[in-house]
C-alpha cells in the first residue's frame, strides 16, 4: 500500500500491513484525556496486549510533533500518557496539528479517519461520543457520529455512556445509515451497564458471521459500523449509583459554563474522581474486552480475504 505523506507507521504495523496480517486501531483520547494518570498508561498498554492475545497487531493512533503515528513505540505510549499539552483531536483538528507540528490525542472520529487512510478496517475503544443531553438547545452532537457515516471502519465499543442522550444517539445513527450490531446481545449497552433498554439492529453470535457482515457492508454500504459489545458481567456496575453521578456531573458542567470540546473530558474526569476508581476499573475492563473482540474480528477478516 502506498505511503501517505502525513502518516508514520510503527515498524510492527508496517510489517503487518506488508504481510496482510490483522491490525486493530486503538484511539488515544482515552489514554490522554479519558482516564487518570498513571492508570491511563497501564490501560494503553493493556489494550495493546489484549489485541495481541487475539493474534492481531495493535495500532494506537496519535499525533506526535505533527506526525500522525499509526502504532506507537513504548516510549511514544509513555509520552502520550504522561506528558502535558496533548490537544484533544477530532477530525477537524488534524490539519492544524500537523501544520503546527503539535501533539494530539485522537478521538473516535479522528481515529476512524486515520484508520481509513491507513487501510485499517477494525477499531476498538471504550465508548463512542454521541448526542449530548440537552442537544435540542446546545446542538452538541459528537463528530464521532458523522464520522461513523463516513469512514469504512468497524468500531467495537461498549455502547455509550449515559452522559449522552442514548435514544437520540441511536436515532441519529439510523438517520446517518450506520448499522448497530450487537455482539451476542439484542440490547444496546450503556457502557457501565450491559443493557440501556434500547435495541441493536442485528445480533451476531459467531465471529465468522460478524466478519462476513463487516465485509458485506464494506462492499455494499458507505461508511462505518458500530459493533456493540456489552461490558463483561463480572465488571458491570449497578446502574442507579452511576446515574446519580452522571446527573451531578452534568449539573456541575452547567453551573461552571463548560461546553464544546471540553465537556466530555470534564464529565469523564468528574465521574472518575467521584466514584473513586470503581468506574475506572469497569472502564478498563470493558475496553480490554473490546480490544480482544476487535483482534478476533480483524483476524477473521484477514483470513476471509486471503
Ligand atoms: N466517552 C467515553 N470515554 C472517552 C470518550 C468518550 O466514555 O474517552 C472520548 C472518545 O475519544 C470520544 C470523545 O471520541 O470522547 C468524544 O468527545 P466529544 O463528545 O467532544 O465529541
Ligand atoms: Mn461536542
Amino acid at each position: 500500500m502506498q505511503a501517505h505523506p502525513d502518516l508514520d507507521f510503527s515498524p510492527e504495523v508496517a510489517d503487518a500491513r506488508a504481510h496482510g496480517r490483522a491490525v486493530v486501531a486503538l484511539e488515544s483520547t482515552i489514554v490522554a484525556h479519558g482516564l487518570p494518570r498513571p492508570a491511563n498508561l497501564e490501560a494503553g498498554r493493556a489494550l495493546e496486549v489484549a489485541v495481541r492475545q487475539a493474534g492481531a497487531v495493535p495500532a494506537t493512533i496519535a499525533i506526535l510533533g505533527g506526525r500522525i503515528c499509526v502504532g506507537l513505540t513504548p516510549a511514544q505510549m509513555e509520552t502520550l500518557a504522561l506528558a502535558d499539552g496533548f490537544a484533544k483531536a477530532s477530525r477537524r483538528d488534524l490539519a492544524a496539528l500537523v501544520a503546527k507540528k503539535a501533539n494530539g490525542a485522537t478521538t473516535v472520529a479522528a481515529t476512524m479517519a486515520v484508520a481509513a487512510m491507513a487501510g485499517i478496517a477494525v477499531f476498538a475503544n471504550g465508548g463512542i461520543g454521541g448526542v449530548h443531553r440537552g442537544a435540542e438547545t446546545s446542538f452538541d452532537i459528537s463528530a464521532d457520529l458523522p464520522e461513523l457515516a463516513r469512514s469504512p471502519v468497524a468500531v467495537i465499543s461498549a455502547g455509550a455512556k449515559s452522559i449522552l442522550d442514548l435514544p437520540k444517539t441511536l436515532e441519529t445513527l439510523e438517520t446517518l445509515g450506520v448499522p448497530i450490531w450487537g455482539w451476542r446481545t439484542h440490547a444496546f449497552p450503556a457502557f457501565y451497564a450491559p443493557d440501556s433498554g434500547l435495541k441493536v439492529d442485528a445480533r451476531f453470535d459467531a465471529i465468522a458471521e460478524l466478519a462476513r457482515a463487516v465485509a458485506a457492508h464494506r462492499r455494499l454500504g458507505a461508511g462505518g459500523m458500530l459493533i456493540a459489545n456489552p461490558i463483561p458481567a463480572e465488571s458491570a456496575l449497578e446502574g442507579g449509583a452511576i446515574e446519580a453521578e452522571v446527573a451531578e456531573a452534568i449539573a456541575a458542567a452547567e453551573a461552571q459554563g463548560i461546553g464544546g470540546k471540553a465537556l466530555t473530558p470534564f464529565l469523564l474526569a468528574r465521574i472518575n474522581a467521584r466514584t473513586e476508581g470503581r468506574s475506572l476499573a469497569a472502564n478498563v475492563a470493558l475496553a480490554r474486552d473490546n480490544a480482544r473482540r476487535g483482534g478476533e474480528l480483524a483476524v477473521a477478516l484477514a483470513q476471509s480475504s486471503s
